[in-house]
């Protein structure tokens, strides 16, 4: 490690915050009943004070400033703050510098409670050991000082941020820089302040601060349950909760997910009787997967994504191997090359009431081909599916799916994550 001591600015630096300071900005303007100015000009409010922003690309007085800084607080404080993202490598980078022993701190001119709310939300305490920005009673404070409240003693420090007030900060502070260039500042006026390093992405700043880094590969994590069971709600809500955190995530499903196989899918949930035999049946779900496998899958997880399939090989199982009887041997042998190339790390059952599921499915209006099968064929999924969960307790993780979305929501992503933060 070149430094162990690391200190980041937390907007355009870990965040990106800019979608929830536009938004803000936006309904602080209108409820002024002010011109809203051009997106060049407003993407100017992402870094300085907002008060000197209204004042400078508005042309407000300080007062009316003020004004708008109590009316963008209005829209931020409930729930603006949370229209941010983690930037994709960051989660990996912070991982990183934790595993090699680092101290990791944060200096930032967002007041310090708020930015503690945006670390906690985000999922990036674990990996923080201190934090500084300004106090409920400062108004503004120096990057100088806000970094040497958070600088250990005796340690090679560095602090990376994407303003050339950062670069300065860190400076002035007598430490290393690293000019974060994936950020909103300017690159030009960092750059002439000679920053020690700079970094295009995160990654190529991990690579910089830890000699050898390999960024982790991905994961392969899998939906399933009995059709109705809420997996595929779940899995978007757990996309875009990840993706915020800074995950890199693909959401896909089965039969489908890549142009060949979405076509497959046509045939095989038909709206009409086709005539296919439950064998054609069940190679067509196995084609459609080793496309998908070779198309979509594979290539993201070795990209280092996190993929979430609803749907994958035990639906295979339990849908044609034990409701339409074909048995599970045959199955297993049919998937047999997906089942060595790209077995999930971690399988998620949404398991749902009886009753519950016989509502839900109640209320589809147009049947396909399998929806069609009857009740008989949907008990034996049931059971198929808690005997599957029996046979591979390690593997396949049984979540209780009944309650509100938001709380299967809670039990969906805690699981999750625990999954692929660790
Ligand atoms: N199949 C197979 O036989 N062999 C295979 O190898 C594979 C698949 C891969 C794919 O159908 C069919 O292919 C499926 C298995 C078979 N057939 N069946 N039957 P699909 O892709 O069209 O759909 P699905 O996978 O069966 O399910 P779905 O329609 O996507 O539903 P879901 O994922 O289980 O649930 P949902 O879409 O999230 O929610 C369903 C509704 O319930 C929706 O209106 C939600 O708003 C609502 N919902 C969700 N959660 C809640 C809660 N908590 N409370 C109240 N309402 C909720």
């Amino acid at each position: 490690m070149l430094y162990d001591a690391v200190i980041f600015d937390l907007d355009g630096t870990l965040t990106d915050s800019k979608e929830g300071i536009l938004t803000c900005t936006r309904y602080a303007l209108d409820k002024m009943n002010w011109p809203v100015p051009d997106e060049e000009t407003l993407q100017k409010f992402l870094g300085p004070p907002l008060v000197d922003s209204f004042m400078r690309y508005c042309g407000m007085t300080e007062e009316q400033g003020r004004t708008g800084l109590d009316y963008y607080r209005e829209m931020y404080q409930p729930g603006g703050w949370k229209m941010n993202a983690v930037y994709p490598g960051i989660r990996e980078l912070l991982k990183e510098l934790k595993k090699r022993g680092a101290y990791v701190a944060v200096a930032t001119g967002k007041p310090q409670k708020n930015s503690e709310r945006i670390v906690e939300y985000f999922g990036l305490s674990p990996f923080i050991d201190a934090l500084a920005g300004p106090g409920e009673d400062e108004a503004h404070a120096d990057k100088k000082d806000l970094i040497a409240r958070v600088l250990p003693e005796g340690k090679k420090a560095i602090m990376i941020g994407d303003t050339a007030g950062d670069v300065k900060g860190g400076i002035d502070a007598g430490i290393d820089t690293m000019a974060a260039e994936w950020g909103y500042g300017s690159n030009a006026d960092m750059a002439a302040l000679r920053p020690t390093l700079t970094a295009k992405d995160p990654r190529e700043a991990a690579e910089l601060l830890c000699p050898g880094y390999k960024a982790p590969k991905g994961a392969f994590l899998t939906f399933e349950g009995v059709d109705g069971c809420g997996k595929t709600t779940q899995m978007k809500l757990c996309a875009e909760r990840l993706t915020s955190m800074g995950y890199t995530v693909v959401t896909t499903r089965e039969p489908g997910g890549c142009p060949l196989s979405e076509q497959i899918r046509g045939m095989l949930l038909s709206k009409e009787d086709n005539g296919m035999c439950a064998e054609t049946e069940a190679l067509l779900f196995a084609g459609a997967r080793a496309q998908h496998i070779h198309d979509v899958i594979l290539p993201a997880v070795e990209a280092g994504k996190i993929v979430l399939c609803d749907r994958f090989i035990d639906s295979s199982m339990v849908y044609q191997g034990a409701a339409r009887g074909l048995g599970y041997d045959w199955v297993r042998l049919i998937n047999r090359a997906a089942r060595e190339t790209c077995a999930p790390d971690r399988t998620f059952y949404i398991r749902m009431s009886h009753d519950e599921a016989l509502r839900r499915r109640g209320a589809a209006s147009q049947l396909d081909r399998i929806e069609r099968a009857g009740e008989t064929f949907f008990s034996e999924t049931e059971k198929a599916y808690e005997r599957l969960c029996r046979e591979e307790p390690g593997r396949i993780l049984s979540i209780d799916g009944n309650g509100t979305i938001g709380e299967v929501q809670q039990r969906v992503f805690a699981a999750v994550l625990n999954e692929i933060d660790r």
